[in-house]
């Protein structure tokens, strides 16, 4: 029959692909195609896929198939980040090793992605939960360690009181658990830490090749993180402290307006340099100030807070004395944990300033008015006054002139300061990568060595075992835990935490390119070979977490002299969310839209066509604004074409065989979706698609009818350019064509120039509805061109006089009309 059922080719085709494994990346180094690596995030095995996948997937797809397309030889792997917490939770409720749950939810991903036709190569599937991969985890965190690139350290550290483990500052939302919600508290805990730090300024300068490829906000949120700020380092000594305190500012012009110095609450230094008179004070604050959030602290709508510490600080440049406060809106991990509070020119010293009764100098005239009376920082430019052999200069040269007099008398100099913290790696928690590390009462830390690799997880904690209790359920397996020292032989313990999962994916991608290497985490010949990544497909909640941490991995690999490049991710397109009814689905909105019943009722094609064509692909889809319904009828329209077109021969590249309007219409349509589709618009390239099948259809019935070549020509590019958004249609139209490989695979034509050339329309263009010009343009030309246009001819000028235009109305291409008063 000539109908299409989306049904019958789902499971003819996949079945068929199965077989054939077309979309399997070629191996042989004299392949000379030109190679593309195409990668979407991998996907955690939550359940079965969901409208998020279907969204990013079909996106991804339209890239990768288009690469096929072009005759390249395509990478699009796919693989598990199948460690984390919901296996363990779920282990717990049920009783269960959370290897039950992850690797059957594996399966039934597995299985959808492949109904859902996305090209995938499924010979390089990898799982992170396994230990041939989870040993390259514990390999390289060996390669940090030696290069002090990974070290273990006591320091305050965000402790989930739910799930019972740190978190890295990453995973603090708001003051709350990225996972579960739940308040996050400090802790000083010990824990492992990767130095990302000695890395900031490359991951900032490195940017540089990502311009115009990152979406820009995802570049500003990393250069946000990263948070690099430029100042000085002054040092002022203290009365009754032999060590200066040095201050972090970024106005080391305002030096001279200091009026009182700040030391974080929660810094030990508040502690030490708080005076016998006034500790009773300082420790009940200090108690507040420990059941507060950072966010909270940062806060500039909270009323400030703080206590006196009975001492006193002295100015390095004026020898002046000012008085030590301890205050929470000082935080103990920036910086020095300690400032110099210049209440003119910032706010939050003001506010602190206005509230405790200290006294506030302006140092730079901004013409604003008096911050002690407007209660109003002024943070404009100016000239300095009050400030000695500063008064007069501009905030550049004062800034210069006080870090010169500073580095003279040795107590200050310019200085870099960045918001990015080490990665805090290490998490109490069961399913994850275990530390390689022995801890020897004789020897210390001890690194498992190499041959000893994977330290595997014990398979015989399940349920309760691994319910949170403060330290790694790994403790409770003594079995496990009690070993010899590698070093001196003797007792000694495996350490007991876990990596963060954000390490499996810091590098997987480099994985894909050797997955089943057994010697190393990858094979530098085949990682240059197809590295970096051409195209990587995923969400804007990736934006700083897992991008940074792969870019950071990318440039140690690059220092270790196993890969090439030091940016993994050539390009970035993060694709929009699926919402319903405007808001993001959930269950307690009970406006979740299920993948598997969509599927159901209208079929993957028409699915993934509803997906695409919503618009571009960064916007949000509202589910309730589209209409698969529409999707699927003109899904039946171009296969009828498809099915209908006359064995004819395809006409060749004479412009004069076939109906030329109809051939016309192919290739410019062909054009525009080429255009499109390297554009990233792809929903620009479904809507020129389906007025390609509007024109074929009505040559068929009321043109030249079914036989004409051009006809079949329209049919055919149809198919090939169907196949990157509609595979299952495309496919099957494509066999009906008479052809017998896939159409997904070096299908791609080339319009021919000569039937690229446009006709003109004829546009009127009237001045208060009399027609005072004609102008020959392009049938297709933009409203807003078409009215450049027209108001630039002079006789329509001329016409206008020095009236006043009231109006102008656009009908392109045919009619523009110019109301004047
Ligand atoms: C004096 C000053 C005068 C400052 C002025 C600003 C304006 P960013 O850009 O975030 O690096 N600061 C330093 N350490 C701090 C800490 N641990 N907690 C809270 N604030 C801290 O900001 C650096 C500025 O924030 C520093 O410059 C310091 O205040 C403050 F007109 O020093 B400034
Ligand atoms: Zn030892």
């Amino acid at each position: 029959s000539d109908s299409y059922d989306a049904r019958a080719l789902q499971d003819k085709w996949q079945a068929r692909w199965a077989e054939e494994n077309p979309f399997t990346a070629g191996e042989d180094p004299a392949d000379d195609r030109p190679r593309s690596y195409v990668l979407d995030m991998f996907p955690y095995p939550s359940g079965d896929l969901h409208m998020g996948h279907a969204e990013a997937f079909a996106i991804g797809d339209v890239v990768a198939r288009y690469r096929f397309q072009l005759g390249e030889n395509v990478l699009h792997p796919i693989g598990w980040d199948s460690f984390g917490l919901p296996a363990e939770n779920a282990a717990i409720k049920n009783g269960t090793h959370p290897a039950e749950w992850t690797y059957a939810n594996i399966e039934t991903q597995a299985e959808s992605f492949k109904r859902y036709g996305v090209a995938l190569d499924w010979t390089r599937r990898l799982h992170t939960s396994d230990p041939e991969y989870y040993r390259w985890n514990q390999w390289l965190f060996l390669r940090f360690f030696e290069r002090g690139l990974a070290y273990r350290n006591e320091g305050l550290v965000n402790w989930c009181p739910k799930d019972q483990t740190v978190l890295a500052n990453e995973q603090v939302v708001q003051g709350r658990c990225e996972r579960c919600g739940t308040e996050v508290v400090r802790r000083s805990l010990n824990q492992w830490y990767f130095r990302i730090t000695s890395y900031a300024d490359r991951l900032l300068q490195d940017m540089e090749q990502l311009e115009g490829k990152w979406p820009e906000r995802v570049l500003l949120m990393q250069r946000n993180w990263i948070g690099r700020s430029t100042g000085a380092d002054v040092e002022f000594r203290i009365e009754g402290r032999d060590e200066p305190v040095t201050v972090f500012t970024t106005r080391p012009d305002t030096l001279y307006g200091a009026t009182f110095f700040v030391v974080a609450a929660d810094a030990e230094l508040a502690d030490e340099l708080c005076t016998a008179e006034h500790r009773a004070d300082f420790e009940a604050y200090r108690d507040q100030v420990s059941r507060l959030t950072d966010i909270e602290r940062q806060s500039t709508e909270r009323e400030k807070t703080g206590v006196f510490l009975g001492r006193y600080a002295v100015n390095p440049v004026n020898g002046e004395r000012i008085p030590v406060w301890a205050a929470d809106y000082v935080l103990a991990d920036y910086g020095h944990g300690a400032i110099m509070a210049v209440p003119a020119h910032d706010q939050r010293d003001l506010d602190f300033a206005l509230k405790f009764g200290l006294p506030v100098r302006e140092v730079v005239e901004t013409g604003e008015g008096d911050p002690a009376e407007t209660g109003a920082a002024t943070a404009g430019e100016g000239r300095l006054m009050n400030s000695g052999p500063l008064d007069g200069m501009s905030k550049g040269e004062a800034i210069e002139r006080i870090i010169g007099i500073l580095g003279e008398r040795r107590t200050g100099s310019a200085a870099v300061n960045y918001r990015l913290r080490d990665w805090l790696l290490s998490r109490q928690r069961f399913w994850g990568t275990p530390i390689p590390i022995v801890h020897c009462p004789a020897c210390g830390e001890v690194p498992v060595p190499d041959d000893e690799l994977p330290v595997r997880l014990p398979d015989d904690l399940k349920g309760a075992d691994l319910a949170p209790k403060g330290v790694s359920p790994l403790a409770a397996a003594p079995d496990w835990v009690e070993t010899a020292c590698p070093s001196c032989g003797g007792a000694a313990q495996r350490d007991t935490d876990t990596m963060d999962t954000f390490v499996d994916s810091s590098w997987y991608y480099l994985r894909y390119c050797s997955p089943h290497a057994e010697d190393a985490p990858f094979d530098v010949d085949k990682v240059a070979e197809w590295g970096p990544i051409d195209q990587y497909v995923g969400g804007v909640e990736h934006a700083i977490l897992h991008l940074l941490y792969s870019r950071f991995f990318t440039k140690v690999l690059y220092d270790m002299g196993m890969v090439s490049f030091t940016e993994p991710f050539r390009r970035l397109l993060n694709q929009g969310q699926v919402i319903n009814q405007g808001k993001a689905m959930s269950k307690s909105l009970g406006n979740g839209v299920d993948l598997g019943e969509e599927i159901e009722k209208y079929g993957v094609d028409a699915v993934r066509l509803t997906v695409i064509f919503s618009g571009p692909p960064e916007d949000d889809i509202d589910w309730a604004d589209v209409s698969p319904a529409a999707s699927l009828k003109f899904l039946n329209r171009a296969f009828k074409v498809m099915a209908e077109a006359g064995a004819a021969s395809v006409p060749g590249t004479d412009p004069a065989q076939g109906d030329v309007a109809l051939r016309k219409a192919t290739h410019q349509a062909l054009d525009r979706i080429t255009s499109a589709v390297e554009a990233h618009r792809f929903n620009v390239a479904v809507a020129r698609l389906m007025e390609l099948v509007t024109a074929a259809r009505k040559a068929i019935d009321s043109g030249p009818g079914a036989k004409d070549p051009a006809v079949r020509e329209a049919a055919e590019v149809v198919a090939t350019t169907l196949s990157l958004f509609a595979p299952y249609a495309a496919e099957e139209g494509w066999e009906r064509l008479g052809h017998a490989g896939s159409v997904a695979i070096g299908n791609w034509r080339t319009p021919v120039p000569e039937l690229l050339t446009q006709e003109s329309v004829t546009c009127v263009v009237q001045v208060s509805s009399k027609v005072r010009d004609k102008l020959e343009v392009a049938p297709d030309i933009a409203p807003e061109d078409l009215e450049r246009l027209a108001l630039a001819s002079e006789k329509v000028q001329g016409f206008i006089g020095g009236k006043e235009v009231r109006r102008v109305v656009v009908k392109a291409p045919k009619l523009v009309n110019v109301v004047v008063a």
